[in-house]
């Protein structure tokens, strides 16, 4: 048709597109996935106009433009440009998308939200918490934000680890636990303390539930446990996903962290740090998967992934499955039968990768 033969410089709106686009891909940058529609859409509607819309009101008659945009093609076509361009190509401000990263329960979306609200300290946003609907998680972020900015050297990883261990065992004795992530990949120091939780003949995560409970009513009235982010759901027990994960905070009991820093040659310790903690309820049989997992890291679990995708079979944290027979229009037959899943070492063969210990498996 007219438009496709004639290339798109023939298009009348072709250089509004061209300025609409360098809006759309900042957006795209900045993870605003709301605006990055609307330009698209907006987009997609000026390409199919034979005509040149210059002004607000024709731009606003059209489909899929609202007010705000159709302000700005009336602005792109009198000015030639866009105002809001040479803010937009002005990076937000780096130090602040980075600061409020940094926050728990904190992503792109709404750390740019925060800087397009003029936001750029904690301060800022603290002094606005009220307004801004801050989730449970994010004050949590908030208030402990230097706590859980701050690495863990390794012997307090294995402090907390073993602190958890002693309490497990006395409520069941037949508990293994295992300090996985970082950690086990040999790191002097890990963001958060990675745990696995597992026992002989168990064939799912329900099967710990009920132990895992007593261990964090324990661990909590010890005043170990200072906060939970994320609890099990019990719908999605044994289901993939974050159905058998458990995520928090916990602090080193202060006659602990007293020997720490006497081992570590330095005086008194003061105020207790928050630190997160991870903790994967994991039955027997699903062991080895969850191991490579939780092990990571993430870039190693990937390309291991990818591997066995590539050798017609799926590898996820629960086991390793022959590929799903998948019929027209890629729908899934089966759920892919189970190959191994409880131990880490025959996932490796079956795979057909070379052993790697957990120190080797930076990426
Ligand atoms: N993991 C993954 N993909 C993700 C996140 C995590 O495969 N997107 C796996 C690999 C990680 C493990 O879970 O090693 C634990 O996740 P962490 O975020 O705790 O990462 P690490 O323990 O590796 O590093 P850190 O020291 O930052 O905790
Ligand atoms: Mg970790
Ligand atoms: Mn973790």
């Amino acid at each position: 048709r007219d438009q496709q033969s004639g290339g798109s410089s023939a298009n009348p709106n072709s250089r509004t597109i061209e300025v609409l686009q360098n809006m759309c891909d900042y957006y795209t940058r900045i993870d605003d996935h709301w605006r990055t529609m609307a330009y698209r859409k907006a987009i997609t509607t000026l390409r199919r106009q034979n005509t040149k819309i210059t002004t607000e009101e024709e731009a606003y008659s059209l489909p899929n433009i609202g007010r705000r945009l159709a302000a700005k093609i009336e602005e792109i076509v009198s000015t030639n440009s866009l105002r809001r361009l040479a803010y937009a190509q002005d990076e937000p401000p780096d130090q602040a998308l980075a600061t409020f990263l940094n926050v728990y329960d904190v992503g792109t979306t709404r750390a740019n939200r925060w800087i397009s609200q003029g936001l750029r300290t904690l301060d800022d946003v603290r002094a606005r918490a009220d307004e801004l609907n801050l989730t449970t998680n994010q004050r949590i972020g908030l208030d402990r934000y230097d706590d859980l900015n701050t690495r863990i050297p390794r012997a307090e990883v294995a402090a907390l680890g073993a602190y958890v261990v002693r309490e497990a065992v006395r409520i069941d004795p037949g508990i293994e636990l295992v300090i996985g992530g970082s950690f086990r990949r040999g790191a002097e120091s890990s963001g958060d303390v990675d745990l696995i939780v597992t026992k002989k003949g168990t064939i799912s995560a329900a099967d710990l539930v009920p132990f895992f409970e007593e261990l964090l009513q324990v661990l909590t009235e010890k005043g170990f446990l200072v906060a939970t982010l994320a609890a099990l759901h019990s719908q999605r027990y044994g289901k993939d996903g974050p159905g058998s994960k458990w995520h928090g905070c916990c602090v080193l009991p202060a006659e602990e962290r007293e020997n720490l820093a006497t081992k570590r040659g330095k005086g008194r310790t003061h105020e207790p740090i928050w630190r997160r903690m991870d903790i994967l309820l994991v039955p027997e049989t699903e062991y080895g998967a969850a191991l490579i997992y939780f092990t990571g890291n993430d870039i190693f679990n990937r390309s291991m992934r990818l591997l066995a995708s590539k050798k017609g079979m799926r590898l996820n944290q629960r086991g390793l499955y022959k590929e799903v027979m998948r019929g027209k229009g890629r729908v899934k037959v089966t759920e892919g039968e189970l190959i191994e899943g409880q131990d880490e070492k025959r996932i490796f063969e079956i795979l057909g990768v070379k052993w790697r210990e957990p120190q080797e498996r930076w990426c």
